[in-house]
């Protein structure tokens, strides 16, 4: 009811200056390559594994926009920081870019589905939806709050704080001066939490923030847990899921750069994606966090690029009879 179209736009975002990770300078010894290769990056492998033509399978009709960030990154180099911020110039300037791209596709009437690229990319996707879509709901799928300031940051990494750009809880930021606030707190509720610095958990508390962590997810069971999102959200909101795959648990989305032991199931994270799909209410979908650069092994690279294919589909209206 809130789409015109029956299309999605699919925004290929490959993007990690959100946090250190991007390297697999790291992984020297398992992995004699450069990062700029595809092979290591996200999206070009969810798009490899097929992804357009599951969608296309699903009935949509699929419009992709392809990003390359590395002339960007070059020129963002020579930017200092703000502060202990890392990255900042270059986490803005490309949220920036994903934005209006988003802006764009959603005034279509599109579904939007992006593939990450590091969780920053959460202040380019909300905000573009939320241009589009008043009164926007976001269900934030994530072992993580990210909803550090960039006071409270204790590592400086942005994949930690799109949150509190989005509900203006960070106040203006310098080289952020294109992104307002445009997400009430009352409009977000977390799902999967279990690794949540102190100071968010406080930021979470004052605001009265709506947030399901495993414990939650354990005691009521996940149908219930979504249950509960919908209903706070309400019936007639929009709705943009972002979902980080470390959300999973590590047996399930081995490939990603902070993962957290006791995460959520394969069932859990795709009950989550179908029954949102099921109301009828999304405009929005991030799969964030795949990073095919982690893995320790083959199989688990496939396993995680897989899985973020997978929840796409559920999200997109995959059901399994
Ligand atoms: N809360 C920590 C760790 C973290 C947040 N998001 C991820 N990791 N993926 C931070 O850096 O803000
Ligand atoms: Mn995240
Ligand atoms: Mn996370």
């Amino acid at each position: 009811k809130f789409l015109t179209t029956n299309s999605c736009a699919v925004i290929a975002a490959p993007f990690s200056g959100g946090q250190p990770k991007g390297g697999v300078e790291l992984y020297k010894s398992f992995f004699i390559c450069n990062i700029t290769n595809n092979l290591f990056r996200g999206p070009p492998r969810m798009l490899e594994a097929g992804l357009l033509d599951m969608i296309e399978g699903l009935d949509w009709k699929v419009e992709i926009q392809h990003n390359d960030f590395n002339a960007l990154e070059k020129e963002c180099k020579k930017v200092v920081d703000t502060r202990h911020i890392k990255n900042a110039s270059f986490v803005s300037k490309t949220c920036q870019t994903i934005h209006e791209q988003i802006k764009k596709h959603a005034a279509l009437g599109q579904m939007i589905l992006t593939l990450g690229g590091d969780h920053s990319l959460g202040m380019a996707t909300v905000s573009g939806t939320a241009a589009v879509h008043k009164n926007l709901g976001v269900i934030w799928v994530d072992a993580h709050a990210d909803i550090n300031t960039v006071d409270s940051t204790d590592t400086g990494n942005l994949h930690g704080c799109p949150v509190s750009f989005l509900t203006g809880l960070t106040g203006q930021v310098e080289g952020f001066e294109w992104l307002k606030p445009c997400l009430e707190t009352n409009k977000i509720c977390f799902i999967g939490l279990r690794d949540v610095d102190e100071p968010e958990k406080k930021i979470l508390k004052e605001n009265n923030i709506k947030a399901f962590s495993m414990y939650h997810v354990d005691k009521y069971g996940i149908s219930k847990v979504v249950e509960m999102c919908l209903e706070y959200l309400g019936k007639d909101t929009p709705i943009h899921l972002s979902f980080d795959v470390d959300a999973l648990d590590p047996s399930v989305a081995p490939s990603t750069g902070t993962p957290v032991r006791g995460g959520l199931s394969f069932r859990e994270g795709h009950y989550i994606c179908e029954a949102l799909h099921e109301s009828g209410q999304l405009v929005g979908i991030d799969i964030m966090e795949v990073n095919p650069a982690l893995a320790l092994s083959d199989e688990q690279q496939i396993q995680t690029i897989n899985v973020g294919c997978s929840l796409a589909r559920s999200a997109l209206g995959e059901t399994l009879l």
